[in-house]
């Protein structure tokens, strides 16, 4: 079933403001202007806050997963503070430990402003937007975004674990990861998943 969209005015990036109303707006709060040295930072624009790198993977094996994976990319650069900076090739390749159709994959860099957890958030929205169910571990799916690693960020929690525990297992992560961040994958990763089958998509 697909869910209602975002509701605008929530802090993303794009989408028009709402039209004048002709009442007096409220004035907008702002940084108040402080002598250097002290107190608040001047406010910054959306592009300008202190960003690090990150990479998403990109999985879907239900309904038109090619479509899917190319909306999903655009979608993350709507997430507020976040721009995608690099985009895999599309891969195809049979599901590993799940079911269904071929999985179609890709990768993304960004840079974002965002937490690790602040970002995961907004990644898992996107999912819920696209219809995703968990009706069991690993099942078809619709979209998967999986943060692969947040800057330095390493972590075990519960809720995310960074870099991702299982990225240097799969050939349908480091081959498009490889492709657009080489210094990320070392020769000796890629090598040891070098007998997974997977096809790039071209065009
Ligand atoms: N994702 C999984 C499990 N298996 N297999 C392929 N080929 N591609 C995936 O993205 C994938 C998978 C769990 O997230
Ligand atoms: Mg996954
Ligand atoms: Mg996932």
């Amino acid at each position: 079933m697909n869910k209602p969209d975002r509701p605008k005015g929530d802090g993303r990036k794009s989408g028009p403001r709402p039209a004048p109303t002709g009442k007096r707006a409220a004035p907008a709060k702002r940084a108040q202007a402080r002598p250097s040295g002290g107190g608040q930072a001047m406010r910054r624009s959306k592009e300008d806050y202190p960003t690090v790198q990150a990479f998403v993977a990109i999985g879907a094996n239900l309904g038109d997963a090619q479509a899917a994976v190319k909306a999903a990319m655009d979608a993350i650069d709507t997430i507020e503070r976040t721009v995608v900076t690099a985009r895999s090739s599309l891969y195809r390749s049979a599901p590993v430990e799940s079911s269904g159709p071929d999985y179609i994959n890709a990768v993304v860099a960004v840079r974002t402003g965002l937490t690790a957890e602040a970002f995961l958030s907004e990644l898992q929205l996107l999912e819920d937007q696209a219809g995703r169910e968990r009706p069991f571990p690993n099942a078809p799916r619709t979209l998967d975004l999986d943060l692969l690693m947040h800057g330095n960020t390493v972590k075990d929690t519960p809720k995310l674990s960074l870099p991702h525990p299982r990225m240097r297992e799969r050939a349908f992560v480091l081959k498009p990861l490889a492709e657009i961040a080489p210094d990320k994958v070392p020769r000796a990763a890629l090598a040891r998943v070098s007998g997974q089958v997977i096809e790039r998509i071209r065009g």
